[in-house]
Parts: C-alpha cells; structure tokens; sequence
C-alpha cells in the first residue's frame, strides 16, 4: 500500500505514537502486523516538505528473492561475483531499473576486483539536486558456497524495491537519490572500493549520504545499525524506535560491508543490517523475540542461505526503513530559497607584505532571506583571509581583507569566495595580483653567440623563481650589432610560448647597444626562458653580449 498525503506533523506524532504502542515487538509477528504508518518527524533540511513515505511491499520484494534464488538454481547454485550467477542477477536488476525509467551504470569491478568479477550496478532517479546526492545500497554478489539469498538477495531486492517505489511514485525530488548493487563483496568489499575510487574527487563530494544494506533479513536476526549515533543514521533510528525496537549499533558487521568503501572516502554512512553468525543474546531475544544463544543467520554463508532463510518480518521492516530515510532525506519541494554572491572589485593587486580588500556583497535571488557563512580558498601562500562580518544574511554584504606577507610569491591568483547558505553553497573569484619587491627576481646569461646573417641564436636561462611570472616581465637585452634593424627578437617562456618583442626591417641602420622590453605574458615564472636572435638580414653581424630576465 502506498500512501503520499501531506501529513502535518501534528497528525504523524500522534499516528507514530499510536503506532509504536500497537506493533508487537517480535521479530515473530506476522507480516500483516507490520502494516503501518512511516512515521514523519519535524524535516530536518530546511528545503523538504514532510511527505508520508510509502509502504514498501513485502511480497514484491520476496518476488525479487525467488528470481535471484532461480537464477543460483539455474548457476550451479552460486551467485559468487565471478560466475554466470551473478551476471544473471545483475541483468535482472538493470533490466527491472530500466523498465521503470532508471539511468543505469554497470561498473567495471577493477582495478584491485577478484579475477573475472562481473561488474557492479549504479542506477540513478533523474531529478533532484544533482549536487546532492543520497546513495543506498547492497551487495548483488554471494559466497561460493550458495545462493546468498539472506547474504545478500536480502539488501539488493530490498533496495530493488524501495527504487521502483520510488519511480513509481515519482515524488518531486529535493535531493538526487542514487543505488547501487555492488560486485566482489565478498572478496574483500571489492566492487565498492572499485566505484568510489574510479569518481573523481569532486562527484565524490557530491555523495551526501550512503546507506547499506547486508543481510537485512536473518532467520534469528535483530535491528542492527552501523554508525547508530551518527546523523546519517539519524532516519533510520528514528524509524525502528518509532517501532519500539530498540535498535542496537552494528558490531558484528563493523567494516565488514560496503559502507566501509564509502567511509574511507569520508563519506557520511549508516545501513540495516539483522546479523550474520554471531549468537544472540538474551536481552536481544526479549527485546526482538527469536532464539537466544543461536546464531542470527545460522545458514550464513552456507549452502542453505535460501529462500527458505529469510525472515518476513525483519526484511520488511528493513525496506520500509530505507523508504523512511530516502523520503525524509530526498524527497520534498525545494523551498526555492537561493542567493548569489560577488565580488567588487572582482580583482585587485597588492604589494607583498601588503593588506588589499574587496567587498562581497550577497542578494537574495529567491524565497527567503538566509544565513550565508563566508570562506576563501586558494590564497597564495604566506598570505590569510579575513571577512568583516564571517557571515551575513543574504542581502547584505562583508569586507574581505587578504593580507600577504614578504615571502608571497608575485603572481596572479584565483581567490575562491564560498558562501555556504542554508540550503545551498555558492562561490565567486576574486583575482588577486601579487607584486613588487619580494616577489619578482632576475635571471641573466651573459655567454656570448655570435649572430650571423640568415641565421638564429637562442640563449637561455633557468628560472628558480617560483608562482606565476610577474607580467608584464621585464627583458633587458645587449647586443653588438651595427645594424638593429637586421635583428628580430623573441622570448619563449616555459610554457613555450614565443613572445616577439621586436621586429626586424627599416629602412636605415642603427646601432643596436642595451635596450629593454615590457613583455605582457601569462605564465609560470620557473623554468626555460630563452631569447632568440635572428638576423633577417644580409652584410651587417655582430654577437649577443648578455640578457636577463625579470620575472
Ligand atoms: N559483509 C558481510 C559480513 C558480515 C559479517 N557480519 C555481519 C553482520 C551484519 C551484516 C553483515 C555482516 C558478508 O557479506 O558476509
Ligand atoms: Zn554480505
Ligand atoms: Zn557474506
């Protein structure tokens, strides 16, 4: 049954509590007493709009079971990440995904993934903030030794579910809400590992939140969560307490799933999980009912880990649990709250061991007024950022002082303003040239080239100075030459770029003697620089004496 009504919060306390006092806390209750109300909290994002979460069906996500269980039957009785019985499952997975509007991924499981390990399986529900995603998900892969229906048929089909839910529904999304059904668990957390480290640093970053999913449904198991304390388990928590079930922190399982792959990446996790070998206690029995001094999965791992190994009651309140989070955490009417940020002026220069301010001001572009903190990034070195006030509300507007020291290296540089709001971040540059004194040095080759007509001479030097070159550089040049005229110069920098700075041709000769140039250039200033000496020209000869470059 699926419910969407707005619920106030009033009505969902109460329905919660009514709840929580009429569900039998037995993990042996039948199904159909399991029926019940997500309960809806206070939204803790300021852009969600509480909406009830569905009730995630029971029996469709045991139809995925009996599909994954087939498929084992029909693979020598494995779903191991390396075999056909685990491909099978992946396509059934992604054929069901694609059929419901999903954009689906298979991962390739490498680097570091067991020899021939099929590949994981990412799907994402268009819509949502893209910069904000929520991930779940669980391992698709089981042991040799079975068909891993609790371990882990239990998380992916629970997950299958909760994903066609959702796209059944197709609620207006705040956030981006993305699942994924790993290979190589395993072996080692293989397919996972693999994903997270194949994104770039910055679609990392995009991760939010992920939640797992392994062995949501063991025979004798319990309400265990990983990271319970934590505000990515926040949902979750609140959902089994809700229930009067007295959730317990995830011992057993520690590190022992996928979430460590997206832990270790700094990613905020939490997940479901009902136990694998470890004994339950008498205190878990009395709370959750079951069989103290048993194992929770006595099948884990083992060929019986079949259809035959799940409990109804603790699978279905697993998916119904992710449905709860997902919903809290993504789904929702974005209030339409935003602003802007900018910088006047957007550059500015400063002399090193010098202070230099710019004012960022900050507007409202939509919904109400909020609180935006202020922070710079990419400072050159020895040099420290300050706003006047640190945080404004959106309207209003800071002075930013950027104070350098001797030791700032000359060169232009991208500051980064970051205005983290409320309900979003958003950054302007501030470019910043650094110059004078300390920053700029010399670099001269005083070798002599003889320069011959028709013919170029290049004569270098290697530049230690570090940052961008001060532009524009200076070069000063002496040649013997009786005709400058003959002479076309250029400097290359250590991007290789060539910069004439000057031409042959005239109609009468000069002497050429020292002179200087003003070179506008844009690069870094360590490395070759080299000046090239052509005479263009027959009859007059001569040889450069020495040049230098100030960068
Ligand atoms: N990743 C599990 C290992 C595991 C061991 N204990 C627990 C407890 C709860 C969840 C998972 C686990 C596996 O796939 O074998
Ligand atoms: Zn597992
Ligand atoms: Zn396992």
């Amino acid at each position: 049954m699926r419910r969407t009504a707005v619920l106030t919060a009033t009505v969902a306390l109460a329905l919660t509590g009514l709840l929580a006092s009429a569900t039998p806390a037995s993990a042996q209750a039948p199904p159909e007493s399991t029926g019940h109300q997500a309960p809806v909290s206070a939204p803790r994002g300021a852009p969600i709009t509480a909406l009830a979460a569905p009730d995630v069906s029971l029996q469709n996500v045991k139809a995925h079971l009996s599909q994954l269980q087939s498929i084992a039957d029909s693979n020598g009785g494995t779903r191991r990440s390396s075999g056909a019985g685990y491909t099978a499952s992946v396509a059934y997975v992604e054929q069901r995904l694609q059929a419901a509007g999903y954009t689906t991924r298979r991962v390739t499981c490498s680097p570091g993934c067991s020899s021939g390990a099929g590949p994981s399986l990412v799907a994402d529900w268009p819509g949502g903030d893209e910069n904000q995603v929520i991930m779940s998900g669980a391992h698709l892969d089981s042991v040799s030794a079975g068909p891993g229906i609790n371990d882990n048929g239990s998380g992916s089909s629970m997950l299958l579910e909760v994903a066609l839910t959702l796209a059944a529904q197709h609620p207006t999304m705040a956030k981006h809400a993305r699942f994924g059904w790993w290979s190589d668990e395993e072996q080692g957390l293989l397919g996972s590992r693999a994903y997270v480290s194949s994104l770039g640093s910055s679609d990392r970053s995009k991760i939010k939140q992920y939640l797992n999913f392994d062995m949501v449904g063991s025979t004798n198991g319990g309400y265990f969560i990983n990271n319970i304390t934590t505000t990515a388990a926040a949902d979750l928590r609140a959902f089994y307490t809700n229930l009067g079930l007295q959730p317990e922190e995830n011992t057993e399982g520690a590190n022992r799933s996928d979430d460590a792959s997206f832990r270790n990446a700094g990613i905020a996790t939490s997940g479901v999980a009902a136990g694998a070998s470890a004994t339950k206690t008498s205190s878990q029995a009395a709370k959750w009912g079951g069989t103290a001094g048993r194992a929770y999965d006595s099948c884990y791992h083992r060929s019986c880990d079949t259809t035959a190994n799940i409990n109804d009651t603790i699978l279905d309140r697993a998916g119904d649990a992710l449905a709860y989070a997902l919903w809290t955490q993504a789904v929702g009417t974005p209030t339409g709250q935003d602003f802007s940020i900018g910088a006047s002026p957007a550059s500015g220069s400063v002399q090193a061991g010098q202070a230099v301010t710019t004012t960022i001001s900050t507007a409202t572009t939509s919904g109400a007024a909020q609180t935006v903190n202020l922070t710079a990034s990419g400072l050159p070195s020895g040099a420290t950022a300050s706003f006047a006030p640190a945080s404004v509300t959106s309207g209003g507007s800071s002075t930013l002082t950027l104070s350098t020291s001797a030791s700032t290296p000359g060169g232009t540089y991208a500051v980064t303003v970051t205005g983290t709001g409320e309900t979003t971040a958003h950054t302007t540059t501030w470019t910043l040239t650094v110059s004078g004194t300390g920053g700029s040095r010399t670099f001269t080759n005083d070798a002599n080239f003889t320069i011959n007509d028709f013919a170029a001479i290049n004569s270098s030097v290697t530049s230690t100075a570090s940052g961008s070159a001060v532009s524009p550089v200076r070069v000063s040049v002496t040649i013997s030459h009786t005709c400058a005229e003959d002479l076309q110069i250029r400097l290359r920098g250590p991007s290789g770029t060539y910069y004439t700075i000057d031409s042959s041709g005239g109609s009468s000769c000069t002497s050429y003697g020292t002179r200087t140039y003003s070179v506008a250039v844009s690069q870094a200033a360590s490395g070759t620089w080299t000046l090239q000496v052509t005479d263009n020209y027959r009859l007059d000869t001569g040889f450069l004496d020495s040049w230098s470059v100030t960068v």
